[in-house]
């Protein structure tokens, strides 16, 4: 190397010098994203001596606990009816059991449990059924809060007549003491007799909406549980069975002739309860269609504009409705294929009584 050289030289190893220097990302920013920075030595840590274990004490091994052949079941849910309750005999497996029967109190009448998960569609569409009439529509979804038992048939003229013996219930029309209509005294008696509405197995007819009622809060008395007239929802859901067709056997009009006590086939007058030669009701409800009408808990509305989608409650006079008349379901000996149908509705006044009126109580389950 010439001296001329040397201050080159200098000079180029300065730059060398100072460009090899580390550049930090703090400086530069995003333009060192490749930049790694040298790694700082870990810390040597100190070696802990580790403290000296006490030896245990020796424990002579337990004998193992015998282990039982199975897992023994969750204990099952405790009914939410008292040991008493005649309705405990249909609680099983922690739940209510659908189509199971208990009587009210011994020798009353019998309960059925109603199945299926409480929700439907109540009425019928417009222009679906040539059986409809305007009143059923439109259809709307019900649901209900509580599980129900429903009574298996029409309150019989025996069970009606053991009410009014304990004074919780109004003679029937029939018996009542000067009326025209008085069984074996009556100028009209005939209107009752020719329909065998006096016989102790038929359903109790010669009675109004509030004689239905009161035969209901006696059946509450009596038993200390809680019985009310079935709101329409609470019917029509029952009728229904799990079906969405007109009958809870299906739409076949043909089977009304062994299921139902109906115009065709009723020799034009009541039966006993419960004694049509089939019933293929999926809960073992009878009656539901045909024999005698039945009075349910709720006031008339014409249609189903804006009614409530819990069936628990009866419709009361919201909404248009009439509470001088209250709805009756199901059909009678004296009707058509028809008026027996699941939807099917009709109205009477509310003190009205005839000969094909009846009804069946309902109790709330907890
Ligand atoms: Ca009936």
């Amino acid at each position: 190397m010439n001296r001329c050289h040397r201050p080159l030289f200098l000079a180029v190893a300065l730059a060398g010098a100072l460009f090899s220097l580390p550049l930090y990302p703090a400086s530069l920013g995003g333009l060192n994203d490749g930049y790694t920075p040298p790694l700082t030595p870990k810390p040597t840590s100190k070696a802990v001596p580790k403290p000296k274990s006490t030896p245990k004490p020796y424990v002579p091994a337990e004998e193992p606990a015998p282990q039982p052949a199975s897992i023994p079941a969750r204990a099952p849910t405790p009914a939410p009816v008292a040991a008493d309750d005649p309705a405990i005999a249909c609680w099983r497996d922690g739940a209510w059991q659908a189509d199971c029967a208990f009587a009210a109190y011994p020798g009353g009448p019998q309960f059925r449990i109603v199945g299926g998960d409480l929700s439907f569609t109540m009425g019928t569409r417009q222009g679906s059924d040539a059986m409809a009439f305007d009143d059923e529509h439109p259809p709307h979804p019900v649901r209900f809060q509580r599980r129900f038992a429903l009574a298996e048939t029409e309150v019989s003229v025996a069970h009606y007549l053991a009410c009014v013996q304990d004074r919780g219930c109004r003679e029937p029309q029939w018996r009542e003491t000067g009326s025209q209509y008085h069984y074996q005294t009556g100028s009209e008696k005939a209107y009752y007799l020719a329909w065998h509405a006096h016989q102790p197995t038929s359903p109790i007819t010669g009675i109004d909406w509030n004689d239905a009622r009161a035969y209901a809060a006696w059946l509450t008395k009596k038993t200390r549980q809680s019985y009310a007239l079935p709101t329409e929802a609470q019917w029509e859901y029952a009728a229904r069975g799990n079906k969405s067709a007109r009958w809870y056997f299906g739409n076949d009009e043909s089977r009304l002739e062994e299921e139902a006590w109906y115009d065709a086939n009723s020799g034009s007058r009541l039966h006993a309860v419960g004694s049509t030669p089939r019933n293929s009701h999926p809960w073992e409800l009878k009656d539901m269609a045909g024999n005698a009408r039945e009075w349910v808990a709720d006031c008339w509305h014409g249609n189903y504009l804006n009614p409530p989608d819990n069936g628990d409650r009866a419709w009361e006079g919201e909404n248009g409705g009439e509470c001088g008349q209250r709805v009756v379901r199901g059909g009678s000996w004296y009707d058509h294929a028809g008026s027996t149908r699941a939807a099917y509705r009709y109205v009477n006044a509310t003190g009205y009584r005839n000969d094909y009126v009846s009804f069946r109580p309902a109790r709330m389950l907890p």
